[in-house]
């Protein structure tokens, strides 16, 4: 279908835009040019013709830029700048004619009512969703922390229970990108996991209202009974922005509610009114998009309803939408022979062609009027807050990348050195109460599992909970703060040149904690080959169960170093990961992935003083979640993996054979050996022996390999039992003793540093998480490219490998 771009077509000659203004200087947009979505995002974000827009300031490298606009900061390209023609428009006044709406029908009382929460993104959903229904979803200061539905349930008034859903946040009500896309379909019913909601709970930031009133208006238009929270007015207060909830709700024509849901301010207010949604009968901002949306609504009712399914007014309406936005949610619905759709959407793309209507700007441009005129005389600008000046140091040309390398370099050195201590006093604590426990136990195959399989093995595991709280609490902070958004804003040139965006930098910096949510976060980017090429490097990022291996290989190798000195390797280790990922990421988007890269729009949140509250609860489900794994998956591993090494056992004849045939003194360790030879796992291990020996690993580091194929840090525990097994059962020596002492069978050491190196690479690039590869199953939709990720970043890793000690040994 052809696309109608307007009016603004560009013509060729140089017209001065928004990417020729120097930082400090304000100028109106007269007119917006270029591709169709890219015109709708910057319309959406408020910037349509008569608007002024301010240029904050440019990245370190030239781009993006800053801007401010209708009150709060948004970084874009300069190619996306461009398409901002400077003039003075003639935009249509509006008066603020209220809108009329009718009261809702009552909610549904034989089932449990269904309540979406819909709003910007970072307007407080999430806040509010966990104060209405006591839960603990992520919240964040960056734009895009949900990136899927989440139920909770609530009590209405009366002793009722409503089924609230929290939704990723959305721009407008065309998305751009799959988590978008999510929340419009749940809005639409057009899920088969959720049902269609009874009513919507519209999250506007009462701190940035214009922008938030645009989705507002649109939500409005879908006839779905709607309440408005107005979040953030603890903000708005402080920045002297005027919060006038009444008024605004006699315009609007929906119940607002003034809340402030970090502190509960509000809520029960919120309980009271959500019986007494409204839903709109006409409004003031109608034109001829909005009367041709309508149309091709019935059409689509119809059409449903020919094809044997009743849909509701409100899905038909944003079914509308999206088959006017370039969206297509005909293959979800399954509506058959849809001619009659697509002649009714021609028709209307040729009226307005016809008439020099942009559908795009026309629409959006009439709702602003509209919001314009309703904010008119109460909107003072809004007062600058000290903190809103950090951004001079924080994005500065030479200190904002120095205050990044910084931070990012104080992240990993600060988990290494403020975690050290507790970690002595908890691997002291694990051997006293091994040693305590472990003489209450009869001597046999009992103690020997106590000690060798879950003490050395589960609780070399455990002592590292205090890194990986400590890590959790550095990220909650940079979360809460309002930093992210930043470094994404830093990043963009960089990213953009190995082929990712700046939104690649979320969805890669929270994969330092785990893939799983950092590769969900990559729903963010609108891009389909940009979001799956930062999908599969996602897993080269340090996960925070390499920490414990990391921490290990470490703490034995480099033990003679001072602390600062170890957490700087383990920053290296993390930078080999990130830059891999650059490597491999360009490679991929120069290749098979290779295409444009496409527009970077994010908004600036305000920075925020981080909750301790939150930082507690983000640090503690870590943990929890970190003990769990060690008290499930890795004891169950580890035990399963000690079983291996232990049986089938030797017989005795062969007992015999060894002690004869042995110096008396070490009869002990040749007994060992022998004994973890024999048994599957050491068979195993010696299977997979002439694939790793490359590589300088022998058959004992081989059944580690294997082991942490369950569970990263199951490596951990599995030297444990390999390097403890059959050992003296009151042996307490530390696992990193232990290490030093094993030998190959030519007697020399088996662990030296250049192996420590090698096994450090290994973790660094490889792929060996299960539950990474099923996340990407699904959000790939496909086998293919988990495999390819998965064949791709082993062999990747024994070639690094390989490199490593096949030049080390030759070398040292
Ligand atoms: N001052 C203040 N901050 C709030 C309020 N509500 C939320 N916040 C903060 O605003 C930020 C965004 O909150 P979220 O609840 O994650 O926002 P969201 O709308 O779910 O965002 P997305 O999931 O990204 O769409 C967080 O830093 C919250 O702590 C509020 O009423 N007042
Ligand atoms: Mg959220």
């Amino acid at each position: 279908m052809p696309i109608i771009t307007g009016p603004g077509v560009h013509d060729g000659r140089e017209r001065p835009s928004l990417a020729g203004l120097d930082p400090g200087e304000s100028a109106v947009v007269g007119q917006l040019v270029g591709p169709v979505s890219i015109r709708r995002r910057l319309a959406e974000m408020g910037l349509v013709p008569g608007v002024t827009a301010t240029v904050e300031r440019l990245a370190p490298l030239g781009d993006p830029m800053e801007i401010a606009v209708r009150g709060y900061r948004l970084s874009l390209r300069r190619d996306q700048a461009a398409c901002l023609i400077l003039g003075n428009a003639a935009h249509a006044v509006q008066t603020a004619e209220p809108v009329s709406s009718a009261p809702a029908p009552p909610l549904p009382t034989v089932r449990e009512p269904v309540i979406a929460l819909a709003g910007n993104p970072n307007a407080g959903k999430t806040t509010l969703f966990n104060a209405i229904t006591g839960m603990r979803q992520q919240v964040g200061n960056y734009p895009g922390v949900t990136v899927d539905r989440k139920e909770g349930l609530a009590p209405l008034v009366g002793g009722r229970q409503a089924r609230i859903i929290d939704l990723p946040g959305i721009y407008s009500l065309i998305p751009s990108s799959p988590d978008e896309r999510i929340a419009v379909e749940v809005l639409a019913g057009l899920r088969a996991d959720t049902a269609m909601p009874d009513m919507v709970l519209a999250v506007i930031d009462a701190s940035n209202l214009a922008r938030n009133l645009l989705l507002a208006t649109q939500l409005l238009d879908t006839g779905l009974p709607m309440v408005i929270a107005l979040t953030m007015v603890d903000e708005a207060r402080a920045r002297g922005i005027p919060v006038d909830a009444d008024g605004l709700s006699a315009r609007l024509g929906v119940p607002v509610i003034p809340v402030v849901a970090s502190t509960g301010e509000g809520l029960l207010r919120l309980r009271e009114v959500i019986g007494n949604a409204r839903s709109v009968q006409s409004v003031p901002w109608s034109g001829p998009v909005l009367e041709d949306h309508d149309r091709i609504a019935e059409v689509v009712l119809h059409q449903a309803r020919a094809a044997g399914r009743e849909l509701s007014p409100a899905s038909a309406k944003l079914i509308a939408w999206a088959l006017l936005g370039e969206g297509d949610f005909t293959g979800v619905l399954g509506l058959g022979a849809i001619e009659p759709l697509i002649v009714a959407v021609a028709q209307a793309r040729a009226r307005w062609a016809a008439s020099g209507i942009d559908p795009v700007l026309d629409d959006i441009a009439r709702r602003y009027a509209w919001i314009d005129a309703l904010l008119a005389g109460n909107a003072p600008p809004a007062r600058r807050l000290a903190r809103d000046r950090i951004d001079a140091v924080l994005l500065h040309r030479v200190w904002g990348p120095a205050a990044f390398a910084l931070v990012m370099w104080g992240l990993f050195v600060a988990i290494f050195t403020l975690a050290a201590p507790i970690m002595d006093a908890a691997e002291q604590l694990v051997l006293w109460l091994g040693a305590k426990v472990g003489a209450l136990l009869p001597d046999g195959l009992i103690s020997q599992l106590w000690h060798d399989g879950i003490v050395s093995g589960v609780g070399g595991v455990i002592i590292f909970v205090p890194q990986i709280a400590f890590m959790f609490i550095l990220l909650a902070v940079l979360d809460e703060s309002g930093y992210l958004a930043r470094g994404a804003f830093l990043l963009d040139r960089v990213l953009g040149k190995v082929g990712l965006h700046g939104r690649s930098f979320v969805p890669l910096l929270s994969s330092h904690a785990c893939a799983i949510p950092g590769i969900m976060a990559a729903r963010t980017i609108p891009d389909a080959r940009e979001r799956l090429a930062t999908m599969l490097v996602a897993p080269f990022m340090s996960c925070s169960a390499r920490l414990p291996v990391y921490g290990l290989l470490i703490g034995v190798f480099f033990v003679h170093l001072a602390p600062w000195q170890q957490g700087t390797i383990m920053a290296a280790l993390y930078l080999g990961g990130i830059v891999t990922a650059g490597l491999v990421a360009w490679a991929l988007r120069s290749t098979v992935l290779r295409g444009p890269s496409s527009s970077f729009l994010i908004e600036l949140p305000p920075y925020r003083l981080p909750s301790l509250g939150e930082i507690a609860r983000v640090t503690g489900r870590a943990v929890r979640a970190f003990l769990v794994r060690a008290g499930t998956i890795i004891l169950a591993f580890t035990v399963l993996l000690w079983a291996a090494m232990t049986f089938p056992r030797l017989s005795e004849d062969q007992v015999a054979a060894i002690t004869a045939a042995t110096p008396a003194e070490q009869v002990e360790p040749a007994l060992q050996q022998a004994s973890l030879e024999h048994s599957i796992a050491g068979r195993t291990g010696r299977l997979i022996e002439p694939v790793i020996a490359p590589l300088g690993m022998d058959w004992q580091v081989g059944i580690g390999l294997i082991g942490a194929f369950a569970a990263r840090e199951v490596f951990v525990s599995t030297l444990g039992v390999v390097h403890g097994v059959g050992g003296d059962d009151q042996d307490t020596t530390p696992l990193a003793h232990r290490m030093q002492e094993a030998k190959r069978p030519d007697g020399t050491p088996l662990w030296s540093p250049l192996l420590a190196v090698v096994t450090l690479a290994w973790f660094v690039l490889a792929m060996q998480c299960l539950s990474t590869v099923a996340v990407m199953v699904r959000e790939t939709g496909g086998w293919r490219w988990p495999l390819i990720q998965l064949v791709g970043m082993n062999g990747l890793a024994w070639f690094a490998g390989f490199l490593i000690w096949q030049i080390g040994s030759r070398v040292f």
